[in-house]
C-alpha cells in the first residue's frame, strides 16, 4: 500500500505516534520557523517581537495545519486578505477560474492532503463555491471557505453595497454558510480574530466538515496576536476509554455468538482515520471484506480478504452473495442511502448488522458513542477469535467469476476497451478520480493495485465536480499519477479548469468519455433534456494553451488509436492530456443499466396515503 508518512494524534491517552498512513488527514507541521511577514518582518532584531495580522495569522495557522497551498479567485473584498495570505512563504497561492472551481479544488486538495482551504470575494464569490463546500460536508472532507465581507464601517448604516442584494442586511452569506459547514464565523474585530480562526479550524479538522470564514476587508491586515501552539487547533476528541472498553468487549461477545461474519467498508472510514484498524480487525477476524463502492481503495484490494464491491444487484461478482451468506455484516463507516442501496433494494441494515460509525457503536441492543471508530476497531481486532467462513465461501463462490476481456484494437472503440487498456496504466502511485455517471460504473471494475487511490463524490454526487477535483488533489500529490475519468456532460460544467492544470504544468490524464450525453439520465428516465451539445473536446486543449502551454487533445474512435494517446500522455510531462474517447450513445455498463431501473423504481414511488 502506498503510504504518505504523517504525524497523527492517536491514542486515548494523547501520546503522539508517528504512523504511516494513505493519503488523509493534515500533516502537522513544526512552525517555529514558518512565519513571515513579508520584507519588514525577515531581519527582526532580538527582543522585537513579530506583528501578526488577521491575514497572515490565517496563512500561519493553515500552513501549521499541514497546507502548502489555498486556491483563490480574487475579488475587491478579499484582495487586501489575499495580499496577507501571499506574506507567508510557506504556502502558496493557486488561482482557478471561477469560485465553484476554486471549491471543488480545495475539495479535491482535502482527499490528497487531509484539508484544504480556498478564498472567494464576498457573495458573487463565495456563494458560487457553496456548492463544493456543501459537498465537503457530505463528503466528510475539511475544506475552510474564506470569504472576504464588507467594510465594518458600512455595517449598520444606510450605505448599500455592491455584490449584495441591494439590501442593508450583509449577513446572509454567514446564515447559508452555517447550514452547511460545521462552524461558521464572521470576523469583524481583529481581537476576536485569533479565536474565531482557531475555533473554526479545530471544530472542521475535528469533525471532518467544513468551515466558513468571512473576514472584513478592512480587518484583514490588522494587527492581531501570534498563533499560540498549534495543538490547540490540532486536538482531537477521545475516545471514553470505559465506553471503548465496554463496546469492544460486548460486539466481542456479540460476534462470538456469529460463524459468518463479514466487514464492510464505508467511506466515512478515511474521515475517521482509521484505515489501518480496519485493517487490523479484518486480520484478526480472517473473513471476507467487502467494500462499498464510495468506498473504493479504502479498503487495499490486493490484500486476500479483499472480496470485491458490494453495491446490490451491481456488486463484483460473488460480493453480494457473500455479503447476502454471511450471518453478521460489521459495517465500518458506511452510508447506507437511495444509490448505495441502489433504490432500497440492498439495505443490509437489521438484526444482524454491527454498525460502526466515526463517534458511534451500535448493534443487538447497544448503542456507545463517543468513541472513535479507529479506537473501537484495534480494540475489537485483540478481542476476536479468527472467523473466516465468509473467505472461505468467497473464494468457493470466487471460482464461478467472470474471465478477462480482451483487447479489441480494431473497430469503433468500446466502454470495455478503454477501462481495459486504463487499467494497465494504473500503478501503486496512481490515483483514478472518477465522475458521476457511467464512469462510475466503469470505475468500479478497475483492479487497484495496492497503493493506488480511487476517488468519487458519490454522496453529493455533483457533475463537474472531477475537473477542478482532480487540479485540486494534482496540486497536493504531485508525485502521484492522478487520471480522471469524465463523461461530456459533466466536462462542460467545470472544463476551463483544465487551463489552471496547464498553468501549473500537472501531468494529469483525462479520459473524457464522449457518448454525446447524460447517459446516466437516460437510464434512469429519458427524454431531450439529456441530449447535449456536442463540442470539440479534444480541441479545447490547444485553445487553453493560448500558444504557451503543454497541454495535449487527442481523439480516439478504435482501440489502436486509444493506445496510441496513452503512450503520448505518458511521455507529455508538462502538462495535462486529455484523451477523448468517442463511444456510442448505448454503450454503457450493463451495471447502469440494472441500477438506473431500480434507482427509478425509487423514484417513482406514489406518495403514501395519509
Ligand atoms: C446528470 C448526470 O456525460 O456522464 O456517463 O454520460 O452519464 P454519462 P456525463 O458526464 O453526464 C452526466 C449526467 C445530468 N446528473 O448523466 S449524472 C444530474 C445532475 C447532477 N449534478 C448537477 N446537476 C445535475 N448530478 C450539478
Ligand atoms: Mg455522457
Amino acid at each position: 500500500m502506498n503510504t504518505i508518512p504523517r504525524m497523527r494524534r492517536s491514542s486515548s491517552k494523547g501520546s503522539s505516534r508517528q504512523t504511516a498512513v494513505p493519503l488523509s488527514q493534515p500533516k502537522a507541521r513544526d512552525h517555529s520557523t514558518a512565519f513571515t511577514k513579508g520584507e519588514r518582518q525577515e531581519h527582526l532584531r532580538e527582543g522585537e517581537v513579530r506583528v501578526y495580522t488577521v491575514g497572515s495569522y490565517l496563512a500561519a495557522r493553515l500552513s501549521q495545519i499541514g497546507l502548502k497551498h489555498h486556491f483563490a479567485v480574487a475579488g475587491d473584498f478579499n484582495l487586501v486578505l489575499l495580499d496577507e495570505l501571499l506574506t507567508n512563504r510557506d504556502l502558496e497561492q493557486v488561482y482557478c477560474c471561477n469560485e465553484l472551481n476554486c471549491g471543488y479544488s480545495a475539495e479535491g486538495y482535502a482527499r490528497a492532503n487531509g484539508a484544504a482551504a480556498a478564498v472567494t470575494t464576498f457573495s458573487v464569490g463565495a456563494i458560487s463555491a457553496f456548492n463544493a463546500l456543501a459537498g465537503a460536508y457530505a463528503e466528510n472532507l475539511p475544506v475552510i471557505l474564506v470569504s472576504g465581507a464588507p467594510n465594518t464601517n458600512d455595517r449598520a448604516t444606510e450605505h448599500l453595497l455592491h455584490h449584495t442584494l441591494a439590501t442593508h442586511d450583509f449577513a446572509y452569506q454567514l446564515e447559508m454558510a452555517k447550514r452547511i459547514t460545521c462552524a461558521a464565523v464572521s470576523i469583524t474585530s481583529a481581537t476576536d480574530a485569533p479565536d474565531q480562526i482557531d475555533y473554526a479550524l479545530r471544530t472542521a479538522l475535528r469533525e471532518r466538515k467544513p468551515a466558513f470564514i468571512e473576514i472584513a476587508c478592512n480587518i484583514a491586515a490588522a494587527p492581531c496576536a501570534a498563533p499560540g501552539p498549534v495543538s490547540s487547533v490540532l486536538d482531537e476528541d477521545r475516545s471514553n476509554s470505559e465506553t471503548l472498553n465496554a463496546a469492544a468487549t460486548a460486539a466481542a461477545e456479540f460476534l462470538r455468538g456469529k460463524r459468518k461474519p463479514l466487514l464492510l467498508i464505508g467511506s466515512k472510514l478515511r474521515a475517521a482515520d482509521a484505515e489501518k484498524e480496519a485493517i487490523e480487525l479484518a486480520d484478526s477476524l480472517g473473513c471476507a471484506v467487502a467494500v462499498m463502492a464510495a468506498a473504493k481503495s479504502f479498503f487495499p484490494e490486493n490484500h486476500p480478504q479483499f472480496a470485491g464491491i458490494y453495491w446490490g444487484e451491481v456488486s463484483s461478482p460473488g460480493t453480494r452473495e457473500i455479503v447476502d451468506w454471511s450471518d453478521v455484516v460489521i459495517s465500518i463507516g458506511a452510508i447506507f442511502n437511495d444509490y448505495s442501496t441502489v433504490g432500497w433494494t440492498a439495505d443490509p441494515r437489521g438484526p444482524d448488522l454491527l454498525l460502526a460509525d466515526i463517534n458511534r457503536v451500535q448493534f443487538a441492543g447497544h448503542d456507545f458513542s463517543r468513541i472513535r471508530l479507529r479506537d473501537f476497531l484495534a480494540a475489537l481486532a485483540r478481542k476476536v477469535q479468527k472467523r473466516d467462513a465468509t473467505m472461505v465461501e468467497f473464494l468457493r463462490i470466487g471460482a464461478e467469476r467472470g474471465a478477462e476481456w480482451s483487447a479489441e484494437l480494431v473497430g469503433p472503440l468500446k466502454r470495455v476497451e478503454i477501462i481495459r487498456q486504463l487499467n494497465s496504466l494504473i500503478t501503486a502511485d496512481t490515483t483514478i478520480v472518477a465522475e458521476t455517471g457511467d464512469s462510475w460504473f466503469n470505475g468500479m471494475l478497475l483492479k487497484l493495485p495496492g497503493g493506488a487511490r480511487f476517488e468519487i463524490e458519490m454522496q453529493w454526487g455533483s457533475i463537474g465536480w472531477s475537473v477542478p477535483a482532480t487540479f485540486g488533489y494534482a496540486v497536493a500529490a504531485p508525485q502521484r499519477r492522478v487520471i480522471a475519468m469524465i463523461g461530456d456532460g459533466s466536462f462542460q460544467l467545470t472544463a476551463q479548469e483544465v487551463a489552471q492544470m496547464i498553468r501549473r504544468k500537472l501531468p494529469v490524464i483525462i479520459f473524457l468519455v464522449n457518448n454525446h450525453g447524460y447517459t446516466i439520465e437516460v437510464e434512469i428516465h429519458d427524454g431531450p433534456y439529456n441530449n447535449i451539445k456536442n463540442w470539440d473536446y479534444a480541441g479545447l486543449l490547444e485553445v487553453f494553451n493560448a500558444g504557451e502551454g503543454h497541454g495535449l487533445g487527442l481523439r480516439a474512435t478504435t482501440g489502436e488509436e486509444l493506445a496510441k494517446a496513452i503512450k503520448l500522455a505518458i511521455a507529455n510531462r508538462e502538462g495535462p492530456t486529455l484523451i477523448e474517447c468517442v463511444i456510442d450513445r448505448d454503450d454503457c455498463s450493463p451495471q447502469l443499466i440494472s441500477w438506473g431501473r431500480l434507482v427509478a423504481n425509487a423514484n417513482a414511488r406514489p406518495p403514501r396515503p395519509q
